[in-house]
């Protein structure tokens, strides 16, 4: 169960967010700030508290607050963003979670090692981390170490083809998992009921589990109805301006 979500409002600079598909076009960002709306809404009906904290304009993919943190139900990680525009949005998190947690459960990553929360799938008490071109071997090493310390595991996936690892596969409980491109066959997740998201829908394979809804973006009929055929009641959510960004469902908020 899931008790808190953190969300940040989008910047108006989110125009010059990173992205690698710039032939999508730049976010509108009147409709982004709507579909945040929408957002906040879908996490309310799934029963769980919504911070929201003010946008940063300094920072234009400072909306995307899953990859500065990673909170578990032991400690919450501060990461170190790989992207180097995002590397300071971390400061900006820490005041926030110190609201939920004491200082000595809260936990850095420091360089040379870099993390992103994108590459980081909650599994119970387990931890995948993706190692991208974001998070890389010491973030990696440092993560895990931080887990152990707390009495939770952490384990490593290469990705190859995606930003994040959450990007591809996604995790919604009951043993079930979302996967898609490069996961469907990855020795890791041969143990899960794996449901397969076709690739004309990829960008749907980050829908987000929340005390036993899923929200699925709006638009991607097969994963909708395999989440429910799955026998997940659904709350729909468009982010279109957010994909613009490589962003999905998840990267929107920290879930704990
Ligand atoms: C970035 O490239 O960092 C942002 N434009 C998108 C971040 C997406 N976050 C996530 O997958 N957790």
């Amino acid at each position: 169960m899931f008790k808190n979500t953190i969300v940040r409002r989008p910047a108006k600079s989110m125009i010059d967010g990173i992205t690698s598909a710039p032939e999508l076009g730049k976010p509108d960002y009147a409709l982004a700030l709507k579909q945040h709306d929408s957002y906040i809404e879908a996490l309310k009906k799934c029963g769980i508290e919504v911070t929201v904290l003010p946008a940063l304009e300094e920072y234009p993919d400072s909306c995307f607050v899953e990859d500065v943190a990673v909170i578990t139900r032991k400690c919450a990680i501060i990461t170190n963003p790989g992207a180097e525009s995002r590397n300071g949005e971390t400061a900006g998190i820490r005041e926030t979670i110190g609201r939920f947690f004491p200082a000595e459960k809260i936990e850095f990553i420091t360089a040379p090692g870099t993390l992103e929360g994108g590459d980081v799938m909650m599994v119970g008490d387990h931890f995948y981390v993706g190692r991208s071109a974001r998070t890389n071997e010491e973030g990696i090493r440092q993560f895990v170490a931080i887990l152990e310390r707390h009495g939770l595991s952490g384990s490593e996936v290469p990705l190859e083809h995606v930003l994040h690892l959450k990007t591809g596969v996604n995790y919604i409980e009951d043993n079930n998992m979302l996967v898609s491109g490069e996961f469907i066959d990855k020795p890791d997740f041969a143990k899960f009921n794996k449901i397969l998201v076709p690739e004309e829908e990829a960008y749907a394979a980050n829908c987000i589990w929340i005390n036993g809804k899923v929200i699925v973006p709006a638009g991607y009929p097969a994963v909708e109805k395999a989440v429910r055929e799955a026998g997940y009641e659904v709350v729909v959510t468009d982010t279109s301006e957010y994909r613009k960004l490589d962003g999905g469902l998840s990267c929107l908020s920290l879930r704990f």
